[in-house]
């Protein structure tokens, strides 16, 4: 039996859009107001709203994510070194470099490939600022764990929740742990304002610094406080947020519906694990990540990956290189192999597989079934 492949291309994800009305009503009064950016109406009114939706006191808007990380590590003054993990997209340690500041590569758990606490201690110098921990695809880090060891040695902790919008941990918000977390809103995120970004954190003094930071380090028209750059949200991002906030429920559900159906056509499909399994509020319906071992799937990752193109599927292999192989850091200790084995096994095995509300339980169904009749000819041509 043969599957037709698909007529259109099915990527990894596509943008969650609002109704073009509603939008234009919202440009309408943007319009009216002639106030198109610099801390305008729409501006406040999605920071109010998404202070309700993350259950956090204190945020910050940005023009985009990098930016807002980059931001928040420099209005904690961080310095040094940044214990952080390599399992991530680059721009999680090209914020510490802008900041000038040198990561410090630790492996990752096997299970959630997230920064490994058991490994972070040994790496703790004189120069250790922060531990900048990711929640990959959504996963919690092991958020208690590595707040007992930065309150051991005084340091901050900084998150990165680009991928982890809206998600609880023991019942608690995600925003709500260590010093400052970062949330994206690009185009590519469950909740999106185009490109966009926020960070939340605890310590209200922050917000003052931060709103310097974005705007030049303005402070009056005639007064400029300190050395900023320009990382605004405008007016048309803000509008964009305030209606697709609205739509976030309805996707978050549409998106558990489809995990559903990955899951009950993948779970038992041999060499494969899922890593996204987290259910309702702990998972943010980001991402649908699975890991293939090739000893027991019968081909590798980027095999599988290449032959889905051939069904016009386009997974994607977040996060693969990693970022400790980049060229610029080869230098640093921290970067060699054996001390980053757990990163590298994964890094050559996950694939993320297209995952929006748009995609239709057929569609889902197709895909696995492809996935599986991939494996199988595979078996049968061996
Ligand atoms: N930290 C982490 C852990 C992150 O994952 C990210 C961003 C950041 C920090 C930085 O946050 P921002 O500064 O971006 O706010 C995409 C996104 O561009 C990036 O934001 C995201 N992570 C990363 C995981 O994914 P690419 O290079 O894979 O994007 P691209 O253009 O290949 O798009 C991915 C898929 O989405 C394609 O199949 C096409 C589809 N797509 C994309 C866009 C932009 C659409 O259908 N429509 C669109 O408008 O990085």
């Amino acid at each position: 039996m043969a599957i037709n492949k698909f007529k259109e291309p099915i990527l990894v994800t596509r943008p969650l859009l609002p109704n073009l009305v509603d939008f234009n009503q919202q440009l309408q009064e943007i319009w009216k107001s002639q106030w198109i950016t610099n801390n305008g109406n729409k501006n406040k009114e999605l920071l109010e709203n998404l202070k309700q939706y993350l259950s956090v006191n204190h945020l910050s808007l940005f023009s985009n994510g990098t930016l807002a990380l980059i931001l928040g590590i420099k209005s904690l003054g961080l310095s040094g070194e940044v214990i952080t993990t390599p399992f991530t997209f680059p721009a999680t340690v090209q914020a510490l470099d802008w900041c000038g500041i040198t990561p410090v590569f630790c492996d990752v758990e096997p299970d959630t490939l997230n920064l490994d606490p058991s490994k972070i201690e040994p790496l703790i110098t004189e120069r250790t600022s922060a531990i900048l921990g990711v929640h990959v695809f959504g996963n919690p880090c092991d958020v208690e764990a590595i707040q007992n060891i930065a309150d051991k040695y005084h340091l901050k902790v900084v998150y990165d929740a680009a991928h982890a919008f809206g998600v609880e941990y023991k019942g608690k918000p995600i925003g709500q742990y260590g010093d400052l977390t970062m949330f994206s809103f690009h185009a590519t995120k469950l909740f999106n304002t185009v490109e966009g970004g926020a960070v939340v954190f605890k310590d209200r003094l922050l917000t003052r610094k931060l709103d310097l930071l974005k705007n030049f380090g303005i402070s009056g028209p005639e007064k400029v406080e300190l050395s900023g750059i320009n990382a605004k949200l405008n007016e048309l991002q803000a509008a964009m947020g305030l209606e697709v906030l609205k739509l976030v429920p309805e996707e978050r559900d549409k998106r558990s519906h489809i995990k559903r159906v990955y899951e009950e056509n993948l779970q038992y499909v041999p060499g494969v694990r899922i890593i996204t399994k987290l259910e309702r509020q702990e998972n943010s319906y980001q991402h649908f990540v699975i890991e293939i071992d090739e000893q027991y799937f019968g081909m590798t990752r980027d095999q599988l990956h290449e032959k889905l193109k051939e069904y016009n599927i386009f997974t994607r292999k977040y996060f693969y290189p990693l970022c400790s192989d980049f060229s610029w850091y080869q230098h640093l200790p921290s970067v060699k192999k054996e001390l980053l084995s757990v990163a590298h096994e994964k890094a050559e095995r996950v694939l993320s597989l297209p995952f929006y509300g748009g995609l239709s339980h057929e569609d889902v169904q197709k895909i696995c079934d492809i996935i599986k009749f991939i494996q199988l000819r595979q078996y049968k041509v061996g």
